[in-house]
């Protein structure tokens, strides 16, 4: 991505590199961040809700969301703890397929995504659209670990990786921002990396 060369964030990293302000490239580690203890989630039992703000409510099982057809995204993320990890891959569902079958009502503005695990956090709809949100399976091929979410999680790679949902369970539309998890513990709301936006107020 070229921006305006010379524009400096408040990390002092210049911004026309791939590396966000205050982040550093972590390599091939993955760290494993949870605040609950993780769950072991069977696939059997397993769903995945849409519900709140849209004509039709939905849920879905594990094969059920399958069959829905696949999407990819390869590229970075970014963790509020200052790591970032470029060129990792995932494969799951596009959001924008499960609100084609759902239908957002035109009030609906913010999504809070849930997990199995009663982990909450909140988006506006526009950063779950057009493309930039997945529920995802996979992790370079593989089924997604179970420290890193699996059997699936939500995956919202241009913003810090708080809003990327492990044990992802659904989403609910709602007509405002409800703060989620670590939005209530200081966290900010919307957490562009770019923006530097880690705390409230920044
Ligand atoms: N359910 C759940 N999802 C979560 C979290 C969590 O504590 N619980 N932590 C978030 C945070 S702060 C980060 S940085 C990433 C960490 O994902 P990882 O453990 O796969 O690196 O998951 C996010 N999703
Ligand atoms: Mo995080």
């Amino acid at each position: 991505m070229k921006v305006t060369r010379g524009f400096k964030g408040r990390g002092g990293q210049a911004r026309d590199t791939r590396l966000p302000p205050g982040q550093y490239d972590i390599g091939s580690d993955w760290p494993v961040l949870t605040a609950e203890s993780t769950p072991n989630l069977l696939t059997a039992e397993w769903s995945f809700s849409v519900g709140g703000l849209v004509r039709n409510p939905a849920r879905w099982t594990w094969e059920e969301i399958h069959a829905l057809g696949s999407s990819s995204y390869r590229g970075d993320i970014h963790c509020v703890t200052t790591w970032s990890k470029f060129d990792v891959s995932f494969s799951g569902v596009s959001v924008d397929t499960l609100l084609a079958h759902t239908q957002p009502l035109p009030s609906a503005s913010h999504v809070v995504a849930y997990s199995h695990t009663g982990y909450t956090t909140s988006l506006s709809l526009g950063d779950v659209t057009d493309g930039k949100a997945w529920v995802v399976w996979e992790y370079e091929g593989r089924p997604l670990e179970i420290g890193h979410g699996g059997p699936a999680r939500l995956l919202v790679p241009h913003l810090y990786f708080w809003k990327s949902a492990k044990w992802v369970a659904g989403l609910r539309l709602l007509d405002h921002d409800e703060p989620g998890f670590w939005e209530v513990n200081g966290y900010h709301d919307r957490g562009d990396p770019w923006l530097e936006q880690r705390y409230q107020g920044d």
